[in-house]
């Protein structure tokens, strides 16, 4: 091993350099540049300040860390590997490629040891304070003098790239004024992103800026220095009011003698011949490709194992607790297993149909505060729109920087960082978080909509104000497209209930739901209360369409409808039977509920024969040919909407008993 006198520290850093540049280069594709100058701050990271077991990711104190820069992976798999986790060396080098748990960037239960998937940039920064908040809020419930049981911080690298991002600045000011103490970010400041020089678009001061968000900020003029970097995040460790930020100057690709300082080694393999003159800098054998020296596995995994005794001592610690705070463990417990309260649904409200009308978001603002003293786990918040959203929880808190007890959030407006946070929020087991905002903003938060999707977490998502019925706000505020956007995305589950009761088993399902977020949609307009004695139930909503209202006789006609436009069709249902024809309702709140049906309960809803079906919907027509088939139809919105009082709407736009009715007849002639 052409490795010679090398201190062991130094032989180790540079061995994570030079198994980043072999993998990116077996794999002809990745970013090699910034793990090869990162590995000093992994050294630090892993071998000195995080507090984690490789032998059980999913250590409830574990520290968090995030790499926000998730191009840079390399960095990440390396250490992974190198202090024990479940990474083999095949591992890194099947980097890329099929099946591999070695993906292009991070992804959340892939690689033993990636808390959340990042790529792309400035999510990874946000979920952190997600991770934040979460360790302060269970730190506040579950925490007893004596019983540290979470005191874990959340580590991050970030990069220029991340920097430059909106959501950063969003989630950076919220940090700042939660003062979430428990946050440390490591800023690599390369100067250097993919079309060369960061001067080209970027020359604010940062340090100014984080400084001006309330934010700890210190600077590392050399990432090589590992001292500097050790001390800043001793430093770092003590500061327990502010987040901390660690701006440290790095050159991308360090010890590559042709591409290092330059955009050309960000976003591609280093080359055959330059890396063997990589290797060659940092006294490596040109010739040989993963070579990790026996002594640098030994020292990484001496330093990944004393994550087990760290652990151990907690477990102690937890099963001292139990004795002692039974209640508190248990309740933790279950909360963190993803289990909920046994009879909690029995405080969910039922409304009658004698009940004045009612909006959805107004049945979903009751179902939360009757269901808030069961769920002690069930927090959130809005942006800035709790009011309207009607998610506040009534008899609770809110969450700030005196009281972390608190379970009421106030997001600001600040959509696209609110739903990283609630991402972050969701992967810290023991809490379920929500977040609310208009249909229409959801577009500021697709990115952490789609990441919650892509990691099969669950998060709710509360949108309100889902349709024209909204009114006078106008094109601005009329959701359209969004409903056929978010079910286009893959492990999402969208639910527009039709009434209080259906809002209330919409929640229910949202909150046993498994394997992904959902999304529930609610109205800003009263609607009536369906009679539970006289259609379908409500509770049928779990199944994601069922028949509300039977036909007199076998179908001429299916009507379909979700939300506010289920009440427009039993009306004119009505109609359509008192003219002889024989018309079935199908409430149809979501199509992913539905397809997870078997064929025959589908065929009972759906009949194969009864092809004549009109689905109503105040959003894009776009997907609902699937269930309105070739000889049916689908009243839906193909303009942005317009500014207008709602009723007046609905005639414009012919969301009106007689246009449904017109329509049905026309399929049947
Ligand atoms: C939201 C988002 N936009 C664009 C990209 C594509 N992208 C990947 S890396 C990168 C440049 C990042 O530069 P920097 O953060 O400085 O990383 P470094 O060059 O230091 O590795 C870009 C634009 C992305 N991953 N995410």
């Amino acid at each position: 091993m052409a490795t010679d006198k090398k201190d062991i520290v130094q032989l180790a850093i540079d061995t994570a350099r030079v198994l980043s540049a072999d993998a990116v280069q077996k794999a002809n594709s990745g970013h090699p540049g910034t793990a090869m100058a990162l590995a000093p701050m992994g050294h630090v990271l892993w071998k000195e300040v995080l507090n984690y077991n490789p032998k059980n990711p999913d250590w409830a104190n574990r520290d968090r860390f995030i790499l926000s820069c998730g191009h840079a992976c390399m960095l990440q798999y390396s250490f992974l590997y190198l202090t024990g986790y479940d990474l083999s060396l095949d591992d890194i080098k099947n980097f890329r490629q099929m099946n591999s748990k070695t993906a292009g960037h991070p992804e959340y239960g892939l690689a033993p040891g990636v808390d959340v998937t990042t790529g792309p940039l400035g999510q990874g920064f946000a979920n952190g304070v997600g991770f934040a908040i979460a360790q302060k809020h269970l730190a506040a419930r579950y925490n007893k003098p004596g019983f540290n049981l979470f005191d874990y911080k959340v580590y991050a690298i970030v990069s220029d790239g991340d920097m430059m991002e909106g959501v950063t600045s969003e989630a950076a000011s919220m940090a700042g004024h939660l003062q979430l103490g428990n946050l440390i970010y490591l800023y690599d400041d390369n100067h250097i992103s993919i079309e060369g020089s960061t001067d080209i678009a970027f020359n604010e001061d940062v340090n100014k800026r984080f400084e001006s968000y309330g934010w700890h900020v210190q600077t590392v003029t050399d990432v090589n220095d590992i001292h500097a970097l050790s001390l800043a995040l001793v430093n770092a460790k003590a500061e327990t009011q502010k987040p901390s930020l660690i701006r440290v100057r790095s050159l991308i690709a360090y010890g590559s003698p042709n591409k290092s300082g330059t955009a050309g080694s960000h976003g591609s393999p280093l080359g055959a011949d330059e890396i063997k003159l990589v290797k060659q800098f940092f006294g490596f054998d040109p010739e040989k490709s993963f070579n990790v020296p026996d002594e640098v596995l030994e020292y990484y995994h001496k330093a990944g194992a004393k994550g087990a005794a760290s652990e151990e001592k907690w477990n102690k610690l937890f099963s001292d607790y139990k004795a002692k705070f039974p209640e508190l463990a248990a309740e933790y417990e279950l909360a963190s297993s993803g289990g909920l309260p046994e009879g909690w649904k029995d405080a969910l409200p039922v409304f009658k149909a004698s009940d004045p009308k009612m909006a959805t978001r107004q049945a979903s603002g009751k179902v939360l505060n009757a269901i808030a003293s069961k769920l002690p786990n069930l927090i959130g918040g809005a942006a800035d729109l709790a009011p309207s959203t009607e998610t506040n929880l009534k008899a609770y808190d809110s969450f700030t920087s005196e009281n972390r007890n608190g379970r009421n959030f106030h997001f600001g407006i600040r959509e696209h960082a609110m739903g990283s946070a609630l991402n972050g929020m969701a992967l810290t087991k023991g809490v379920i978080p929500f977040g609310a905002t208009f249909l229409m903003f959801s577009e500021y938060m697709r990115p952490p909509i789609r990441l919650a999707a892509i990691m099969k977490i669950n998060p709710i998502f509360v949108y309100t104000h889902d349709s024209i019925g909204l009114g006078e706000d106008g094109t601005t505020h009329q959701p359209v497209e969004q409903l056929a956007s978010l079910r286009s995305i893959p492990n999402l589950t969208v639910i527009r209930p039709a009434d209080a009761n259906e809002s209330a088993h919409a929640w229910r399902v949202a909150l046993e739901h498994k394997g992904g977020p959902v999304v529930l949609v609610f109205t800003r307009q009263g609607l009536p209360i369906l009679d539970q004695d006289k259609y379908g139930k409500a509770s049928d909503l779990e199944k994601g369409a069922y028949i509300l209202s039977e036909a007199s006789k076998n179908p001429d006609l299916i009507l379909m409808a979700t939300g506010s436009e289920v009440a427009l069709i039993l009306d004119a249902q009505a109609k359509l039977e008192a003219e002889g024809i024989s018309t079935r309702v199908v409430s149809m709140p979501s199509w992913e509920l539905f397809e997870k049906q078997d064929a025959a309960y589908k065929e009972k809803v759906f009949p194969k024969a009864s092809k004549k079906r009109l689905a109503v919907e105040m959003a894009s027509p776009m997907g609902w040919h699937k269930y309105t088939t070739d000889e049916g139809d689908m009243l839906g919105m193909t303009t942005f909407g317009e500014s207008a009082p709602a009723e007046d709407l609905y005639k414009h736009f012919g969301f009106t008993v007689d246009n449904v009715v017109a329509k049905a007849k026309a399929l049947l002639k």
